[in-house]
This record gives C-alpha cells, sequence and structure tokens, in this order.
C-alpha cells in the first residue's frame, strides 16, 4: 500500500490524531443528551453535576478550604472545567485505543454511564428515573463514535469490513466511493471535520438548550406569585445608615451582588406548588406545611439581617445585608408544641433539610429566643431567587450560614447534638457557629494607590445580636484612631464606619481595623483560620501613598 499512496503515511498519522479526537466529541455529544434528559429528569441526575456533587461531598476539609481560598466563589467553575478536563482526556484515550479494538467503544461508553449512573443514584435528591441521564448520555456516545471513527480511517471499523464504509453511512461515504481505495487506513479529512464538527455544534446547541430551559423554567415559578405584605414591616433605615462613599459596600447588598456560599453544583429547581416542608422529630405535633400555608401566614414579618459565611477569611467578601420577609420561626415552632431546652423542651437541636440533601443543625434555644429566626419568602422585595433558596430558607440572625441558613428547605426535625451530625460537622466544622464580630476595610482596596494628604478609609463592622459600638483604624501600627459610625440600623446588620486618614505621606503604609462591640468586647488580633468555627484576626490593608 505504500508504493501505491505516498501519502498513505501522514494520512495515518493524522488518521490516529482524528481517532483519539472522535473520544471527546463524542463525549460531548454523550454529556449533551445527558443534559437535555435531565432538563426532563431533574438537573441533579445530569452526570456532571452528580459526580462533581459526590467530589465535593468527598473532599476532605483541607482541599475545599484550599478551593476557597484559591478560586472563591468560582471553585464550581473550577471543578466543572477540571471534570471537562478529565473526561475529555479519558475520552481521547479511548477514542485512540479504540481504532483497533471495536469492543472499545462500547465498553468505555458503559463504564463512563454506568459510574456517572451510580454517582447519580447516590445523590440525596434521586428517583428513580435518576439513571436515565447516564444512560442516554452513554448511549448518545456509543452512537456517535463509530462513524467518527470511520471517517478518521481508523482499521477496526473500516479494514475487513468490506461493507463498512457502505453500509448506513449517508450520503459523503456514497459520494466518494467511486474512487475510494480499497478499505483500509483511509482518513477521510473533509468528512471527519465535517461530522466532528456537526456533532459539536449539535452538541453545544442542545446542552446550552437544555440548561437555559431549566433557568428559565425556575425562573418563572418564582414570578408566578407576589410577596405579600409583611404584617410586620421592617423597622426604617436611618438616614445615615449608608454613608454612599466610593468602594464601600452598600447597607443593602443587590441580590445580584449578594455572595452565593453552596454545595449545589446545580441550583435546586423547585416549583412551589409542588413544594412541601415537614416539622417533625421530639417534642413536636408532626406538620407539613405547602408554600401556600406559609405564604398566608397573618404574621408575615420583615427583617433586615446581614448573613455572613463560616468560610469568610478576615476582610473576605462572603457576608451581606438583605431585606427578608418570612415567617417568624419560633412562632410555628411553638404553635406545634415545640419548647426550648430552657423551658423542658427535650430537643436542643433543629436540623434543617434541603431539597438537595443538605442538613444544617442550628440550636433551638437560638431559634427561640427572641431573635428574628425566619423561614425566608422573599429577599430585597422579591421572592426568594433559585440561588438563594427558592421556594424557602432559613435565616437565624446571629449564626454563620453554614449553621443556620439552609436554603432550599424541606425538612424541619426538632432533635439533639448528640444524637445527629449535621453535614459540616463530620467535615470538621463546629456544631455550633455563633458568629465572631469582624470589620473590614473596603476602600482604599489593598495594594491601591492614593494621593498625597486626606485619604478616605471606610468598610463595614458586624456584631450580629450585639451591634458594634465602636471601630478604630491604625496607620503602620502606631495609635488606634476612632472611626465615625455610620447610623445603626439594627444589631442584626453590618454598619458602615469611615476615617478620614490626615497628612497621608508618600510612601508605603499598612491600615488596619478593629471593631468593639455594644458590649465592649474588642475584636481580637490573634490571627485564625476559618475552620472550625470562623477566622479572626484584624483586616490589614497595604496602600501607596504618592
Ligand atoms: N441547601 C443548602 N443550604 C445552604 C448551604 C448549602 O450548601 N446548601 N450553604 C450554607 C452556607 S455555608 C451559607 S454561608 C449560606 C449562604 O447563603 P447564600 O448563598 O444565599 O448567600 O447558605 C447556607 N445554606
Ligand atoms: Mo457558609
Amino acid at each position: 500500500m505504500k508504493q501505491q499512496n505516498p501519502q498513505t503515511a501522514p494520512a495515518v498519522r493524522w488518521g490516529g490524531a482524528a481517532a483519539a479526537a472522535s473520544g471527546p466529541v463524542a463525549a460531548g455529544a454523550g454529556l449533551a443528551a445527558s443534559e437535555v434528559a435531565a432538563a426532563v429528569t431533574g438537573p441533579a441526575a445530569a452526570p456532571l453535576t452528580a459526580v462533581g456533587g459526590a467530589v465535593i461531598d468527598l473532599v476532605p476539609r483541607p482541599v475545599k478550604e484550599f478551593a476557597v481560598q484559591t478560586f472563591g466563589t468560582a471553585d464550581k467553575a473550577v471543578l466543572l472545567g477540571g471534570m471537562l478536563a478529565v473526561l475529555a482526556a479519558a475520552a481521547a484515550l479511548l477514542g485512540a485505543a479504540a481504532r483497533r479494538r471495536r469492543w472499545v467503544p462500547g465498553l468505555g461508553a458503559g463504564a463512563l454511564a454506568a459510574a456517572a449512573a451510580a454517582a447519580a443514584l447516590s445523590r440525596p435528591e434521586a428517583g428513580p428515573l435518576a439513571v436515565l441521564p447516564a444512560l442516554i448520555g452513554g448511549a448518545a456516545a456509543y452512537l456517535v463514535l463509530p462513524p467518527l471513527l470511520r471517517a478518521s480511517g481508523a482499521p477496526a471499523w473500516t479494514a475487513g469490513a468490506g461493507g463498512a464504509e457502505t453500509t448506513g453511512d449517508g450520503t459523503a461515504g456514497a459520494a466518494s466511493a467511486p474512487e475510494q481505495p480499497p478499505p483500509g487506513e483511509r482518513f477521510d479529512r473533509r468528512r471527519f471535520v465535517l461530522l466532528a464538527g456537526a456533532a459539536a455544534a449539535v452538541s453545544a446547541g442542545a446542552a446550552a438548550g437544555a440548561r437555559a430551559y431549566g433557568a428559565g423554567s425556575a425562573a418563572e415559578q418564582s414570578m408566578r406569585f407576589a410577596l405579600p405584605r409583611p404584617a410586620s414591616p421592617a423597622r426604617p433605615v436611618p438616614d445615615g445608615a449608608d454613608l454612599e462613599i466610593a468602594g464601600l459596600a452598600p447597607f443593602f447588598t443587590p441580590t445580584e451582588d449578594f455572595y452565593r456560599i453552596d454545595t449545589a453544583l446545580a441550583v435546586p429547581r423547585i416549583d412551589a406548588g409542588q413544594w412541601s416542608l415537614r416539622l417533625h422529630g421530639s417534642g413536636v405535633r408532626e406538620r407539613v406545611f405547602a408554600f401556600r400555608d406559609l405564604l398566608d401566614r397573618p404574621d408575615l414579618v420583615e427583617r433586615d439581617t446581614t448573613l455572613t459565611c463560616v468560610s469568610n477569611p478576615v476582610g473576605g467578601p462572603y457576608a451581606g445585608n438583605a431585606r427578608w420577609i418570612g415567617v417568624p420561626l419560633a412562632a410555628l415552632l411553638r404553635e406545634a408544641g415545640v419548647r426550648p431546652p430552657s423551658e423542658g423542651g427535650p430537643a436542643d437541636q433543629l436540623v434543617s433539610r434541603s431539597s438537595d440533601g443538605m442538613t444544617i443543625g442550628t440550636p433551638v434555644e437560638d431559634v427561640m429566643d427572641g431573635r428574628d429566626a425566619l423561614l425566608a419568602l422573599g429577599m430585597n422585595g422579591r421572592p426568594l431567587p433559585a440561588e438563594h433558596g427558592f421556594p424557602v430558607r432559613m435565616v437565624v440572625p446571629g449564626l454563620y450560614g453554614y449553621a443556620s441558613a439552609c436554603k432550599w428547605l424541606t425538612g424541619l426535625e426538632l432533635t439533639s447534638f448528640d444524637a445527629f451530625d449535621a453535614y459540616w460537622v463530620p467535615r470538621g466544622w463546629s456544631a455550633r457557629g455563633p458568629i465572631k464580630v469582624q470589620s473590614r476595610i473596603d476602600t482604599p482596596r489593598d495594594g491601591a494607590g492614593a494621593g498625597p494628604g486626606a485619604v478616605t478609609v471606610a468598610g463595614v463592622a458586624w456584631a450580629q445580636r450585639t451591634g458594634i459600638g465602636r471601630v478604630e483604624v491604625r496607620v503602620d501600627g502606631g495609635a488606634w484612631h476612632e472611626a465615625r459610625l455610620a447610623e445603626e440600623a439594627t444589631a442584626d446588620t453590618w454598619r458602615q464606619w469611615v476615617y478620614d486618614w490626615e497628612g497621608a505621606e508618600p510612601g508605603e503604609h499598612a491600615l488596619a481595623v478593629r471593631a468593639t462591640t455594644a458590649d465592649g468586647e474588642v475584636q481580637t488580633a490573634r490571627e485564625a483560620p476559618p475552620a472550625p468555627d470562623g477566622a479572626t484576626g484584624l483586616h490589614t490593608v497595604r496602600v501607596v501613598v504618592g
């Protein structure tokens, strides 16, 4: 054959590369088909989401911390990208191996589909249909691979079979048939590029369409009801609570800027009409609430509360302030017979469960001590967005989100801390998570330049439940200077502050901030990492004056 056609050797080499490329193309088609199937079964069953979710649940704490510190809220995108890269590499190896072995596509697609199906079934929200996306995806990949391999001239798919080129192979094969060399290692570049390009384009379109459909239907659902007027409106925010300084976080965090922290790779899309909340456990009369039951309650309240994540590093962005509307949780619990431990109630832990299997443990005593613990239905004047827990989430002032703020809530169980460890506890986080007093410099940013002379230093400070009594700023480790506090809205909201730094000399300087609570507790300078119960230390930024 070599004498016959001098082009054969490079053709074989490129044919080999094409066979390897067939793998990722087929895998992409499989993923796209699985995403379409997941639009029907629910997004949690999509292989990427299911496998990623399993990875998130399995990674040890140091890896998770590293991911959060390094990638921040992009950690999910990094995980998805990593999974895609691993899948593409595996699929390329399978594609290359399939050149000479006809059984490889079946085995490869079967094994990957089985792994994805197992991951989907292992997810807490898995229904009986959870295996469908994986199986459909595997089948799609299995069907897409052979035509690509034939076009690549892979020996096992073209040689010997005689009819392989002409059976069931559409027009391109027929068109080139008359002058075709004897079946063998012939790389039909034009045909391969056409086939692979078409498969990739259809896959990308289908996957994007499926995801958009999922997001769209959820958005529609959250529009379908009007947020009721609360019986008890929020206390008006005093003039002067928002200093409106450029670079300083606004008093209310716009919903679209509100940090999002959760383990959900695919945002749960819940139909409020189908949703229910089960209240059960020890010392409670079991009840099931429909969404309407909560919406129609006469005792809805509106409250401003600053939510904070335990993973927030000192000076970090995982804190936000919003106006919530919801059902007072303590009242709802009392109606069902719950008494806090201080009144002899048998349960000291309230475990909230979400549709995606998250469990969060909150002290019953805290929920019932008079603070504004809510089953929130609204955020900043709108129904909760899907990302922030639609249709119902918890909000409990004074406790980190991992210990209080369960999103996509579906269950509330009265139990004890001895009897049950919530999700984060075996992963090395403290069972109880009161928020620590913290302060943050928002402007100037770390590493920013500033003109010599007067520099406006401003930020936020929080000490939920107690309130902020004082904020001080220090330049280059010198004396502490008192900052001016914005008006306080409530003890449960963060408080802005500003310090006018006069006579800033050219050169590099370090600015540090510390807060003192209304009770006189001074924020500690001792540095502690976020795990196990929240970071401490003073936020310090470097500024270059001149
Ligand atoms: N179902 C569910 N709820 C959850 C979480 C989660 O992973 N799953 N994360 C919690 C954590 S750690 C925090 S800090 C808050 C963040 O809420 P947000 O994303 O609305 O800001 O949600 C909490 N509720
Ligand atoms: Mo968190």
